[in-house]
């Protein structure tokens, strides 16, 4: 099965995990930026439970010099366009553009960045795709305002929205709104700036918090489309498909109702535009009535209008259900938890390495919503180590994708629209769950470690030319 002629061959990546310059040319800081990297990290985004009233300056963590892509992304890009990228999913750093969330003005320095990103990738052909909201907000918004329960910042982002659609829309066809919203149920600081002490451990704020994050989402599916008749907006979930551990129907059901809860709920009302009729009783299961959602009837017609037109997510892992009880081992590190599926290796960090179900995933997101597919985010995370002849030779990476992308092919034989794939860190950047760098996805190694030491040197890995052969080929050449 060949690949469709336009299809978007390219990689992805976050401001806050790449970027750096975080406190350059006005920039506000982010929630991100309030958190450290190394083993305390990951309980605080589950947890989430840390004391970020200390002082301010107290966060300068290695993790926030990203790759400092802000002074080389001329290079970075050409590295891209040198694989033959034709899109590069990257994110604005909502901080840069209004530093506190709250202001009238955007900061004209942070736009002219991203004009700057944006001008070079079109001089290489490369269609920018940008996430309006990755895993990071402006710090304030979740520090004076209590993240997105508060409705207010429906408005700020909207403002925010509309202001950078304006500025680039003449260049940018595809926006992302929130990258993967529904993981708020793992991670609400991330998704949703919710603490323990604002409120993330009441399931009915990360509810409020999803329903105004859609509202918001809905403006900026507005705003993009009277900018620009062609734009294209996406949502942005991340999707682990997920399978009953036997054919015991109690395990049947409960992966029924993990999917609904989990891969569905956002996508429902993102893409169809209404409410799934399972919520009222999802509400009930995590201990509130739909009487206490704040949800007024403008905004439903809001949500109803401005359905996105696509849907993208990511996709790493797969998850197995055992609600009986019987199988006891768990699998460490999976992020969506769930139990041990014996037919599947696990990478380093726990992750489930499931290519099939990568075209399981597409056939259901196709049956379920028939829109077009882009996968935004796919990879293995590993440790690179630079062999004696100063060359990083990462088979297992080129395994691990040649495997996925297979598996593509297969979902477009079975007729599923898949519009683009752009793999995860397509150069190395600093990793989401760890703020570390040794956990790297690149095709593209960055001199750098978890202390923040290193030259910054990029060097073009094995995967590097073997994904360069893939996109001149279309996807031919495995
Ligand atoms: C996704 C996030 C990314 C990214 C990726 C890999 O969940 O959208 O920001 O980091 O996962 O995760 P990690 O860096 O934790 O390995």
């Amino acid at each position: 099965m060949k690949f469709p002629e336009n299809f978007l061959w390219g990689g992805a990546t976050a401001a806050n995990q790449l970027e750096g310059g975080y406190d350059l040319d006005g920039r506000g800081l982010s929630v991100d930026d309030a958190l450290p990297g190394g083993k305390q990290r990951m309980a605080i985004i589950a947890g989430p439970n840390f004391d970020w009233t200390i002082d301010e300056q107290q966060y300068v963590y290695p993790n926030h010099q990203g790759i400092d892509f802000y002074h080389h992304y001329k290079k970075d890009i050409a590295l891209f366009a040198e694989m033959g990228f034709k899109a590069y999913r990257f994110s604005i750093s909502w901080s840069r553009i209004f530093p506190q969330g709250d202001e009238q003005e955007p900061n004209e320095a942070g736009l002219q960045f991203y004009d700057l990103v944006i001008t070079e990738c079109v001089k290489h052909h490369i269609q920018p795709v940008i996430t309006l909201s990755h895993y990071e907000m402006p710090l304030y918004l979740a520090k004076h305002y209590g993240g997105w329960k508060n409705k207010q910042l429906i408005g700020f982002f909207k403002h925010y929205a509309e202001t950078v659609i304006k500025r680039y829309s003449d260049r940018v066809h595809y926006w992302l709104t929130f990258n993967e919203i529904n993981s708020a149920a793992h991670f609400p600081v991330l998704s949703q700036g919710l603490i323990q002490q604002n409120g993330a451990n009441e399931p009915r704020n990360i509810f409020q918090a999803w329903h105004n994050q859609f509202v918001a989402s809905a403006y900026a599916v507005k705003a993009a489309h009277e900018a620009n008749p062609d734009a294209q907006v996406g949502n942005m979930i991340i999707y682990a498909t997920s399978y009953a551990y036997d054919a015991d129907p109690i395990n049947q059901l409960a992966n029924l109702k993990h999917n609904q809860a989990f891969n569905f709920y956002c996508a429902d009302v993102q893409v169809r535009g209404h409410y799934p009729s399972y919520a009222p009783a999802l509400f009930k299961e995590n201990g509130f009535t739909e009487s206490d959602l704040d949800r007024t009837s403008d905004e439903l017609a809001l949500l109803a209008k401005y359905h996105v037109d696509f849907i993208s997510f990511s996709y790493y892992m797969s998850s197995a259900i055992d609600a009986t009880g019987r199988v006891t081992e768990n699998i460490s590190g999976n992020l969506m938890g769930g139990v041990k599926n014996p037919f599947l290796s696990a990478s380093e960090w726990g992750w489930q390495i499931d290519p099939t179900g990568l075209r399981i995933a597409l056939n259901e997101l196709n049956d379920r919503y028939q829109v077009p597919l882009f996968i935004v985010e796919n990879g293995l995370g590993a440790r690179d180590t630079v062999q004696a002849d100063g060359q990083i030779h990462d088979d297992y990476r080129i395994n691990y994708l040649r495997a996925h992308i297979k598996a593509i092919q297969d979902a477009l034989a079975d007729g599923v629209n898949i519009i683009g794939y752009t793999p995860w860190g397509c150069i190395d950047l600093v990793s989401a769950s760890t703020g570390e760098m040794s956990k790297r996805y690149g095709f593209i190694y960055v001199d750098l470690d978890d202390q923040g030491r290193g030259t910054l040197k990029r060097t073009r890995k094995d995967s590097f030319y073997w994904y360069q052969k893939v996109i001149t080929t279309n996807g031919e050449t495995l």
